[in-house]
């Protein structure tokens, strides 16, 4: 039998009793420090600096991350944590992936033995945050077009000059993983972000993710010592490596944003009467809610399904853009019909759909655009390259 009404499938049914212990966990996290302060946060554009040692203390930083203090826990487990996260709004669980995915991912896949155990268990506790610079104001879904430059100084060490754009919480960080063209094709460093020459600038009059930081990123002849090289990373694939760790959290944390808005239209529609009945009672509701349900059922099942994939080591990145392209999509479309279910009401921040669809703007377009996942998909189904 369903656990909930709105499990109709029973997916909770798919999941361990580890498993269930801490999404229950992260939920209660979301509803006692999240919810009751997301929409002073949205409204100011505050990002929640204060909670960010509270999140390391959950375990939730590099989360699927083995050894130097990272909590090592499967990828169901993180995607289970993304989606309660971004249930209660995309900024937060953007934090996460940005820490755990893309900068903690880049040193544990890329870095040296010294590196990992210099910055990792420190990351994970939250002490120390991190920030994933590839974009740039030219080259967004074309990396490889990346003007950022490293070059050798006399000593060894390296010059950075360029800049980044889009960078998640730049000015809040102590640390920058900055990926620059070298001699040898693209390479990534370790920046302390209190290096001369290194300025970070918080993008501001955003319409989305107001919970949250993206900043630009300005390298002025910023000198770095031969340690602060990642060894291990050639090329784009290394940058690419993490970024499906981070699309990979999307999946997951679209639904999140999906549930709750769903749940907020139902609770609204039961609630609401109209010509003398509630809303819910309206065949043209009933059908919405029904569409709402659907989608979200079958993209938390394709959740799961990529994510035991994940944690049997064969889930390959064609799959990883087919879970991105279809949850954030239909994410997406959900919290624009819980919207309308909402009536005026929804246009306000008393209510979390429309915000969730302005999150999910943002979310449609990092860590691969729909249109970047869409010719990955038609590379994979054709053969043939449309990228260019
Ligand atoms: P191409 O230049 O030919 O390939 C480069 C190298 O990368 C490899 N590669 C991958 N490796 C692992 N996983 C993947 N998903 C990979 N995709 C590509 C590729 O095999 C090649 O390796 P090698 O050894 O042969 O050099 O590029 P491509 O033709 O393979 O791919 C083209 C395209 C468009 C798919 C790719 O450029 C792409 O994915 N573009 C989107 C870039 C993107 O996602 N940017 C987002 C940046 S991060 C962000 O938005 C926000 S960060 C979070 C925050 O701060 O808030």
């Amino acid at each position: 039998m369903p656990a909930t009404t709105s499990d109709v499938l029973n997916l909770d049914g798919l999941l361990s009793p580890v498993e269930l212990e801490l999404r229950d966990t992260v939920r209660a996290f979301v509803r006692t420090s999240i919810a009751p302060h997301i929409k002073g946060w949205y409204e100011s554009a505050y990002f929640p600096l204060e909670l960010v040692e509270q999140i390391g203390g959950l375990g939730l930083l590099g989360m699927h991350l083995t050894g130097y203090g990272c909590p090592g826990r499967s990828s169901v487990e993180y995607g289970l944590a993304a989606m309660e996260l971004e249930a209660g709004d995309s900024g937060l669980r953007t934090f996460v992936s940005v820490q755990g995915s893309l900068a903690m991912s880049s040193i544990h896949k890329w870095g040296s033995e010294e590196q990992k155990n210099h910055y990792l268990p420190d990351m994970a506790a939250g002490r120390v945050i991190g920030c994933f610079g590839l974009t740039e104001p030219t080259a967004g879904s074309d990396p490889s077009s990346m003007a950022t430059t490293a070059r050798r100084d006399d000593s060894g060490g390296w010059i950075l000059e360029g800049s980044k754009r889009w960078i998640g919480l730049a000015s809040v960080a102590q640390i920058a993983i900055i990926w620059a063209m070298t001699d040898e094709g693209v390479r990534g460093f370790i920046v302390p972000t209190d290096t001369p020459g290194f300025t970070a600038t918080p993008i501001e009059a955003k319409l989305s993710m107001r919970a949250s930081i993206q900043c630009d990123i300005l390298l002025e002849d910023v000198r770095l010592p031969d340690t602060a090289l990642l060894p291990d990373a050639r090329g784009l694939g290394g940058p690419f490596a993490c970024l499906n760790e981070a699309r990979y959290g999307i999946i997951w944390g679209a639904m999140g944003a999906a549930r709750d808005s769903y749940e907020v239209a139902l609770a609204y529609s039961l609630g609401r009467p109209q010509f003398d009945k509630p809303l819910a009672a309206y065949q043209i509701t009933q059908v919405k809610l029904v569409d709402m349900l659907l989608e979200i059922q079958k993209g938390t099942l394709l959740a799961i399904h990529t994510g035991r994939m994940k944690d049997a080591g064969t889930l390959e990145p064609v799959q990883i853009s087919l879970g991105k392209l279809n949850n954030v999509r239909e994410a997406l479309s959900i919290c624009r019909e819980a919207r309308s279910i909402l009536g005026g009401n929804g246009i306000t921040l008393d209510y979390s759909p429309l915000r969730h669809a302005n999150n999910l703007e943002s979310v449609r377009t990092y860590e691969g655009t729909d249109e970047v996942h869409t010719l990955i998909l038609g590379n994979h189904i054709t053969g043939i390259p449309a990228f260019r």
